[in-house]
């Protein structure tokens, strides 16, 4: 079997990528068609990982195409939505690593398994000298409880 490189994997990835996104089969990828497909790989990454992933929403998706839009028609060609996917996965020289997708999956996973649990001990030092009974609660129950706050939290900031 011959071993690819890695951009030679994401070029294939990007190949298979085009074809799905490219839903009225015109050759290029528009804002819709972008969202569409972007939506799929947070649903699956989402699905499959211990984090959730926020999905872009219509502005960032705007932004994103005009990003690499190279020659401003609106849409993505091939190469252009390439270079976009590389970007994406972390691979394009040309993008902060920063805003790549294994960035930010990082960072999520970095969040719940530190902050979390620091927030858990926090509380539950805290907790202990108001009642000396959360001395019984498992720190697990803690972080779920933190993490739970976290995410009503996060939704009324979104309001
Ligand atoms: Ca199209």
């Amino acid at each position: 079997m011959v071993k690819l490189s890695k951009s030679q994997l994401v070029r294939q990835l990007a190949k298979k990528s085009f074809s799905e996104c490219d839903l009225d089969k015109d050759g290029a990828i528009d804002a819709k068609e972008l969202h569409v497909g972007l939506l799929l790989v947070y649903d699956k990454l989402n699905k499959s990982l211990p984090v959730h992933l926020q999905p872009p929403d219509h502005d960032t998706v705007q932004d994103l195409l005009r990003k690499y839009d190279a020659d401003g028609t609106g849409h993505l060609d091939f190469e252009e939505f390439h270079e976009c996917v590389r970007s994406v996965v972390g691979l394009n020289e040309k993008a902060k690593f920063t805003d790549s997708l294994p960035a930010m999956v990082l960072g999520r996973m970095a969040l719940k398994m530190a902050i979390f649990p620091l927030a858990a001990v926090a509380l539950k030092a805290l907790l202990c000298q108001v009642h000396g009974a959360a001395e019984k609660v498992p720190n697990g129950a803690l972080v779920f409880g933190v993490e739970g706050l976290y995410k009503v939290a996060k939704v009324k900031l979104q309001r």
